[in-house]
C-alpha cells in the first residue's frame, strides 16, 4: 500500500505542480475547416478560470499560421463584423465560450491548407508570463453556422 502511494505521488507530483501554476482550463478546442485558399480560420473553445483571481488572456500563437488574433463577431444592421479584442478577461470561476458568431480566435495567414482531421498546436498567453499549450483538431462544421461568407455549392 505504501509503495503504491509512493508510486502515485511520483506520477501525480509533476502534474500537481503544473496545476498549481495553471489556472486556465481549456476544453473542446477546435478549428473550423475552411476552403484551401482561405486566409483566415476560426478557432473555438471553452475557456475556464479555475483560479481565485481574475485571469487575462493576452494573446495566442500557433506554428500553423503567421499570427493569431482574438476576435468578437457582432451583428450590426444585419451584417456580421469581426472586432479585434485586445484581451479577454475571465472572472474567478467564469467559463467563456469561444464559438461561431461570438468570441473566437482567428488563425491568420495559414502556412498551408488545414483539413478536417489535422491537428493545430496553439499557445495561449495569459496573466503576463503564463502560457497554456493545447492541441486542437480541425473539424468540418456546416451546421449552425452564422457565417455564410463561404459557400459549398457552385
Ligand atoms: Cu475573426
Amino acid at each position: 500500500m505504501k509503495a503504491l502511494l509512493r508510486l502515485f505521488l511520483l506520477f501525480a507530483l509533476p502534474f500537481a505542480s503544473q496545476a498549481h501554476e495553471s489556472t486556465l482550463q481549456v476544453e473542446d478546442a477546435w478549428v473550423r475547416e475552411a476552403p484551401p485558399t482561405a486566409r483566415v480560420l476560426g478557432m473555438f473553445m471553452q475557456l475556464h478560470n479555475a483560479g481565485s483571481e481574475e485571469l487575462v488572456i493576452e494573446g495566442a500563437s500557433s506554428p500553423v499560421c503567421e499570427r493569431v488574433e482574438i476576435h468578437r463577431t457582432v451583428i450590426e444592421e444585419g451584417v456580421a463584423r469581426m472586432i479585434p479584442q485586445e484581451e479577454l478577461r475571465l472572472a474567478p470561476g467564469q467559463t467563456l465560450s469561444l464559438e461561431p458568431g461570438s468570441y473566437h480566435l482567428m488563425l491568420i495567414g495559414p502556412h498551408q491548407a488545414l483539413r478536417a482531421g489535422d491537428e493545430v498546436k496553439l499557445l495561449i498567453q495569459y496573466d503576463g508570463n503564463h502560457v497554456q499549450r493545447i492541441v486542437a483538431p480541425v473539424r468540418n462544421d456546416r451546421g449552425g453556422d452564422m457565417d455564410h461568407s463561404h459557400h459549398h455549392h457552385h
